[in-house]
């Protein structure tokens, strides 16, 4: 068991794999999104230059599909960390469905954007809540249209290529920091540790002394990187791990 200590700093960097039980769609695991999808035609900037109504499709049928989706109790279990670790509790998520907040996770650092947020693609017009679908005409932005200009709409989500917020890292260099004057733990579920640069976190928290500890339901491609691997399903194991079952 990961015993959450006095002193403990616990950080914990999650993926696909942490909803699949709430029936939202992994990436690369059989049945995955990126088998109907090929990775380059729908979540590339490329690709939203090239067909912008095909990725809008993607990402209305996403939106349709995990806007009917509950926290599982491996969300739940994070969610009673938070509340027992308060500030020293920080939720690193790729995940753009919004389950953490959903099972009541307030510090999420959301890494790979959110699914219910669309933003200009043209102008700095902060990102703005929106559940619609676009299967039929790609939405263009009104305030650009209010001064003359035509802007397509896009999904507040980051792509392949495209740089993830400095805020966040600012966030996560700060808690890691910290966290490293005590004790550091560093815990990550549910992702295949193939992308960057979430995949690295792991490397930055060891470096400052982390525990590391991992939960998967097969090896990721970072998991010779972790000292504890529990193998499961995340919405068994952490409950178990974290002592919240
Ligand atoms: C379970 C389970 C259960 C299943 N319980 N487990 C260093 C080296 C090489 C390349 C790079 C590098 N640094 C950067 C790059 C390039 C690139 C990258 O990483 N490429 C690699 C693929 C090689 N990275 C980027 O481009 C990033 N940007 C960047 O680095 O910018 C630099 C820059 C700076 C300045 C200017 C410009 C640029 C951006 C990455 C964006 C990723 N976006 C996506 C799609 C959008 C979000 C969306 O549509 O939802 O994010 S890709 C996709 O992968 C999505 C996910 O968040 C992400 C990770 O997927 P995840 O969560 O790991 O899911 P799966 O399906 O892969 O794995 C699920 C796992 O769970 C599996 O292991 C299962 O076994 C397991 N599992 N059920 C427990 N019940």
């Amino acid at each position: 068991m990961l015993e959450l200590t006095d002193d403990t700093w616990l950080m914990v960097l999650t993926g696909a794999g942490v909803s699949a039980e709430s029936g939202v769609p992994t990436f690369r695991d059989a049945g995955g999104l990126w088998e109907g999808e090929r990775v380059e035609d729908v979540a590339t900037p490329e690709a939203f230059e090239r067909d912008p109504l095909r990725v809008w499709r993607f990402y209305s049928a996403r939106r349709e599909a995990a806007g009917g989706c509950a926290p599982n109790p491996g969300h739940l279990a994070l969610a009673e960390a938070e509340r027992r670790l308060g500030e020293r509790f920080l939720l690193v998520t790729q995940n753009v469905d919004r389950l953490h907040r959903a099972a009541g996770n307030e510090n999420v650092v959301e890494l790979h954007g959110q699914l219910f947020l669309t933003r200009c693609a043209g102008c700095p017009r902060p990102p703005f809540e929106d559940r619609a679908l676009y299967d039929e005409a790609v939405p263009e932005c009104d305030e650009c249209a209010a001064k003359g200009r035509r802007s397509y709409l896009r999904p507040h989500i980051v792509w392949f290529g495209e740089a993830l917020s400095e805020a966040h890292f600012q966030r996560i260099g700060a808690f890691l920091d910290g966290g490293a004057r005590q004790r550091l733990v560093f815990l990550q579920a549910g992702t295949s540790g193939a992308v960057y640069p979430a995949a690295g976190l792991v490397n930055e928290a060891a470096a400052l002394g982390a525990e590391t500890w991992l939960v998967n339901a097969e090896q990721p491609y970072n998991g010779s990187r972790f000292e504890h691997f529990h193998q499961g399903r995340s919405g068994e194991v952490l409950p178990r791990l974290l002592g919240v079952g």
